[in-house]
């Protein structure tokens, strides 16, 4: 059933370069089994899956290098985008790679030819992980619908040797474990060792007068690093487009210092290898909050200054003058890890090309994007100025002078008092001195945007609210989107073709023609068939789920599913709770009509986060209760699915009849995971946050479970004291649930051991889970009732496909293209 779309026959697409057979199943088998001998070194009787993957990866990467010599052949690109981002959460490329070339049939007859299944070899490729979540994720959609529209982009960010890790579940604690995508090397990626750069960190800076009243300053740094290019092709929608994303691997500049090791000191001798390597070495793994170490920061610098090197040596030998520089690149920031992008421009201008102040902040701040993606305080990055000073201390120097001039400034406006200067400054005084890397980004960019529209409202009136006012021009909304290629066409084929049936292939190209559903969305035959695909996804993810978890669940029941990084704010607490009261109120009622359900829980927890792996531990021991209890059989189950990943999201996504999206309103920017959902028919129950808001518009309020309170609710509540004890007692059902959590009832082996969560609800609840608690329960009584309305649920479910075209990342790349960096589409 993995049958996936083929487009339309096209001539000139994604036809072999070398001369051919003329039989395209023949010609990818044999440099398939070319590869697997010259380049792997096996033959068909010894190679194992991964053997094979690697072999077709690399025959499939001839085809995309073939694609890319067509489209880099033409002139020089008038603009390119440069995406800076620290994560690309890209999963598995072997079925974007065969899709976008046209070549998934192909691939599969000829692996067939060797005995081998499709299947299978896809399953080998390990997810390249590196990313947290949602805001890695959408890096890695912008690069595939970048490649897509044929904008000319080049993505840039860290060769990580360990992605995220790996999460297992020991007796439903979190244990973590590296994650090793490296260990038998990348197939897709090309080493490119004459793309080196030299990187500095620490040391002191010096003074030249070049002529009278012109003193230059140059940064002597104390220690470098080099930065080794390593390129990924990310091939677009039918092999038109090629682009490349660049991540940057740390090396030594002397890889053992010889005179250490000749005088007998073996492992001093590679010390500072060591250190150097340990640059590139893991992805942190935070997600919404700030990392703050220092090989954080080192991170950061390490990426951003051998990305602006490589783009600014691009435009010199291209274009010669860098005064052009914003005519030909667009640089995106996205979040604040690439902020340090702001002095060292700046640097590079002054420094190495010998431009004047003013003229290298005309080209800074004419170039530059930033993307925010959290409002939350603990995630908005600050660095000391100790550690700034002593690891870039030059970078300190401009960024003080950039304030200097930007308070000056304030001045002259009349806006000099104290409380408006320490409102804008890029440095917060108020408990030591940091650096706002938030307000770098700001001031240092031409265009500030926000990822929903909601969160772009709360950017210009919370967090960005008087430097929003200097400028009202500045800040910009472009709601986040998925690219549709893998979340619709390559996840869920089934799901496709029946697309592809109804409203003609065009859809592949267009999903503003996934419209043409809603004629089909009250159609029985239609219906039945939308079903049919439904119920086979759910019997897969429930293949899985037995195999990795040991839990038997019946497809015919809702699968309800909450897949994300758990984080108090994102409220898989307020789920579990509610998983609770429903246990509670089967076993006080079993003789009621019940919806059956399953309750679908993914995610990994930061390491250091106790309270959210408490959260994981609570949802695998209810789920340990829930199961094993004969009161409620065939009515509920629950499942925790250890190591969510891409891959993983891409089988559980299809099979999900219910999408959790119920985040403290205000305080999730978007969400990507709720379009992925909506868009393969799941129906929301969300609170009025985020891009749910924009989902509720698109798909229709009668088609979507909204509850809670919205934003101002929120901000109205959370000044209110004592509203947890308030909401509490107000409700006997949320305050059974809490007391069979807080006194052990899913614990008899450690009845204390959830206190800390039910002690912190029920005096503190910074994410109003006990306000909103009965509006939910409410609302998911309405959804068993939908549920068993057939007719009305698949029409819903079918309008949810066909409305949710506009959150493709084609059209969030649209709009970066045309209002943030001005470049041309196509
Ligand atoms: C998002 C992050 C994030 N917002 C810090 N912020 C990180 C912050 O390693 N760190 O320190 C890592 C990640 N991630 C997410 O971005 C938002 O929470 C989502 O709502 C949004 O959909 C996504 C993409 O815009």
């Amino acid at each position: 059933s993995r049958r996936p779309i083929e487009a339309p026959p096209n001539a000139t697409w994604a036809a072999p370069a070398k001369a051919t057979s003329g039989d395209p199943v023949a010609d990818l088998r044999e440099a398939i089994l070319g590869k697997l001998a010259y380049v792997i070194g096996k033959t068909p009787a010894t190679a194992r899956e991964r053997d094979w993957f690697a072999a077709t990866a690399l025959a499939l990467r001839d085809r995309i290098v073939d694609a890319c010599m067509d489209s880099s052949a033409k002139a020089i690109p008038h603009k390119r985008v440069y995406y800076l981002s620290l994560e690309f959460l890209i999963g598995r490329l072997l079925s974007d790679a065969m899709n976008n070339l046209g070549l998934v049939e192909t691939t599969r007859a000829a692996l067939k030819d060797l005995g081998v299944d499709l299947g299978d070899v896809e399953a080998a490729e390990p997810d390249a992980a590196l990313g947290n979540g949602g805001l890695g994720r959408l890096a890695a959609c912008f690069m595939e619908s970048m490649a897509s529209l044929s904008i000319p982009a080049i993505g840039y960010g860290i060769r990580y040797d360990h992605g995220l890790f790996k999460q297992s579940l020991e007796d439903g604690w979190q244990k973590e474990a590296p994650e090793t995508w490296l260990a038998e090397g990348n197939p897709w990626e090309f080493a490119r060792p004459e793309s080196t750069y030299t990187i500095g960190f620490g040391g002191h800076v010096t003074m030249s007068a070049i002529s009278e009243g012109v003193i230059r300053r140059h940064w002597q740094p104390a220690e470098t690093v080099l930065a080794v290019a390593h390129d990924v092709p990310v091939v677009g929608w039918r092999g038109k487009h090629v682009n490349t994303l660049r991540l940057w691997k740390a090396e030594a500049e002397a890889p053992v210092e010889l005179a250490r090791f000749n005088g007998g000191d073996h492992v001093g001798a590679v010390s500072a290898r060591a250190r150097a390597e340990a640059i590139s070495r893991v992805l942190y793994p935070s997600d919404s909050s700030d990392a703050g170490q220092e090989l954080r920061l080192r991170q950061e610098y390490f990426f951003t200054s051998a990305s602006l090197q490589d783009l600014v040596r691009r435009h010199v030998t291209e274009r010669g003058d860098l005064r052009t520089l914003p005519d030909h690149a667009a640089i995106q920031l996205n979040d604040t890890h690439p902020a340090i992008a702001v002095p060292e421009l700046m640097r590079l201008l002054l420094e190495d090309h010998g431009l004047v102040w003013e003229d290298a902040w005309h080209i800074t701040t004419n170039t530059l994007g930033y993307t925010n993606h959290t409002l939350l305080p603990e995630a908005l990055e600050t660095w000391s100025v100790e550690l700034m000073e002593r690891l870039l201390p030059r970078h300190m120097q401009i960024i003080y002078l950039i304030n200097w001039m930007h308070l000056e400034e304030q001045g002259r406006h009349g806006r000099a008092d104290a409380a408006h200067l320490a409102s804008v400054s890029l440095i917060d005084e108020s408990h030591g001195k940091r650096v706002r890397m938030g307000h770098l980004a700001f001031h240092g960019a031409r265009r500030v945007n926000g990822v929903s529209a909601l969160h772009t409202d709360l950017m210009r009136s919370t967090v960005f609210k008087d430097l929003h006012a200097l400028d009202t021009d500045k800040i910009v909304n472009k709601t986040n989107g998925i690219t549709f290629r893998r979340w619709l066409h390559n996840a869920n084929p089934d799901l496709t073709r029946l697309a592809v049936e109804a409203v003609g292939a065009r859809v592949l190209d267009d999903p503003e023609a996934l419209q043409g559903l809603a004629d089909y969305a009250g159609d029985a035959g239609f219906q039945a068939r939308y079903a049919a695909v439904r119920r086979s996804r759910k019997e897969a993810l429930a293949r899985i789920v037995t195999d990795r978890t040991g839990i038997s669940i019946d497809p015919s029941a809702l699968f309800d599913v909450q897949i994300k990084r758990i984080h108090e704010y994102k409220r898989q607490l307020l789920n579990v709770v509610e998983t609770v009261a429903l246990y509670q109120a089967i076993k006080a009622d079993p003789n009621r009509d019940w919806t059956p359900r399953v309750k679908i829980f993914g995610g990994k927890a930061a390491p250091s986060y106790v309270q959210a792996k408490l959260i994981i531990k609570l949802a695998c021991d209810v789920a340990k209760v829930v199961n094993d209890d004969p009161d409620v059989a065939g009515r509920l189950k629950v499942v925790f699915l250890p190591n969510y990943s891409v891959s993983l999201a891409e089988a559980i996504i299809p099979a999900a009849d219910l999408s959790e999206q119920i985040s403290t309103a205000g305080m999730e920017a978007s969400g990507t995971g709720n379009m992925k959902l909506a868009l393969n028919g799941a129906l929301t129950i969300g609170t009025l946050d985020g891009a749910n808001i924009e989902i509720r518009d698109h798909v229709g309020a009668e088609n979507i479970f909204i509850f809670g309170l919205d934003a101002a609710g929120v901000q109205a509540r959370a000044a209110e004291p004592g509203y947890p004890a308030k909401a509490i007692a107000a409700s006997p059902r949320l305050a059974a649930a809490l007391d069979l959590i807080g006194s052990g009832g899913f614990s008899p082996d450690d009845r204390s051991r959830f206190r800390p969560l039910v002690d912190d609800l029920r005096h503190n609840d910074r994410y109003l889970l006990t306000v909103d608690f009965d509006d939910y329960w409410r609302v998911q009584r309405e959804v068993d009732d939908a549920w068993n309305k057939p007719k009305a649920w698949w029409r819903s479910a079918i309008l949810n496909t066909a409305r949710m075209a506009w959150f493709s990342s084609d059209r969030s790349m649209r709009e970066y293209a045309e209002e943030i960096w001005r470049v041309r589409v196509g």
